[in-house]
């Protein structure tokens, strides 16, 4: 077994301290030694931003994506080779902003991946502008009377998109965070998994402080997480009492397992020598 620490690289962490980062990078280390999962069968991927740099911090395969395409990236490496377990590392900015488009794709197709989106409600690494899941009223440089739209809702959202597993954890519980991404890490299928991060440097609002007073676990609460509304119902709970946990899980065969072509073997595997692709080259001349 591959302990946590030996999962650390030899590169150096820029992140502030204090930064809820910390707590998915210690969390996201003990589930996949844990999980006893070798660090040659994992592949992280990330978009920009200050969470993206936890791919470098990881001992495992990384590729570091670009802003806002964390999925279609992952996607890509699952359906090249299924053997591998991919992880998706987003911000909100990058994966409910600019990236939120592929998130309903991802959830329709069922792509076996877990994507963990560190949701620290702003812009981090380009000095705190006002983020799709900032909360209404937040005052920050883009937004200095006060944020006048409504925040994104992530679980709602890609519970209305057929996600297979959809939950949420908070950084200043990495032991629960553990269990969380071991859960998702474990599902055959898409699994969303919205981390509460504070941003200790910019979001003065949503602090530690903030979700130790209001943050509850649904499996304390008996929550039935085969039962698509009453997910719903607990999606949309925020104010003096906020759910983590299991919000929803159900099985539903993975976009790979349907793919005759990969059956047998993942595509990385297969021989290419013996195809001959002149006919096809020719149909189009
Ligand atoms: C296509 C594109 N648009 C914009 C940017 C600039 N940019 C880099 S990071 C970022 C936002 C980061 O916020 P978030 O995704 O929430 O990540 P955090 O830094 O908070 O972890 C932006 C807008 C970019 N790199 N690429
Ligand atoms: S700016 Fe915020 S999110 Fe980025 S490293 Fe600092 S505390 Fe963390
Ligand atoms: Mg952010």
């Amino acid at each position: 077994m591959v302990s946590a620490e030996e999962l650390k690289t030899y590169a150096e962490i820029t992140w502030c301290p204090g930064c809820g980062n910390f707590g998915i990078y210690t969390a996201l280390r003990r589930a996949l030694s844990e999980l006893d999962l070798a660090p040659e069968m994992v592949a992280l991927v990330s978009g920009i931003g200050c969470h993206a740099k936890i791919v470098d911090y990881v001992n495992t395969n990384s590729f570091y994506g670009i802003h806002g395409r964390v999925l279609p990236v992952a996607s890509a490496i699952k359906l090249a080779n299924h053997e591998l377990t991919v992880i998706g590392h987003a911000g909100d900015g990058d994966g409910y902003g600019i990236g939120i488009g592929h998130l309903s794709h991802t959830c329709r197709r069922n792509i076996d991946i877990t994507y963990i989106v560190h949701n620290n409600m702003v812009y981090g690494l380009t000095t705190g502008q006002t983020a799709p899941t900032s909360q209404q009223g937040y005052v920050s440089k883009t937004s200095p009377f006060g944020e006048l739209a409504l925040p994104i809702n992530p679980i709602a959202h890609v519970l209305a998109s057929d996600a297979t597993m959809v939950t949420r954890g908070f950084a200043g519980d990495p032991k629960h965070l553990t269990e969380l991404i071991k859960n998702c890490i474990m599902h055959k299928g898409f699994a969303l998994l919205d981390v509460f991060q504070p941003c200790v440097t910019f979001n003065r609002v949503n602090t530690y402080d903030f979700y130790r007073k209001r943050v509850y676990k649904l499996e304390e609460e008996n929550h039935d997480y085969t039962d698509r509304m009453k997910a719903f119902q607990k999606a949309y709970e925020w104010g003096d009492r906020i759910p983590i946990g299991i919000f929803y899980k159900v099985e539903r065969p993975t976009y790979h397992s349907e793919l005759p072509q990969i059956a047998k073997n993942p595509l990385s595997r297969q021989k290419i020598e013996d195809i001959d692709i002149s006919d096809l080259m020719k149909s189009f001349t």
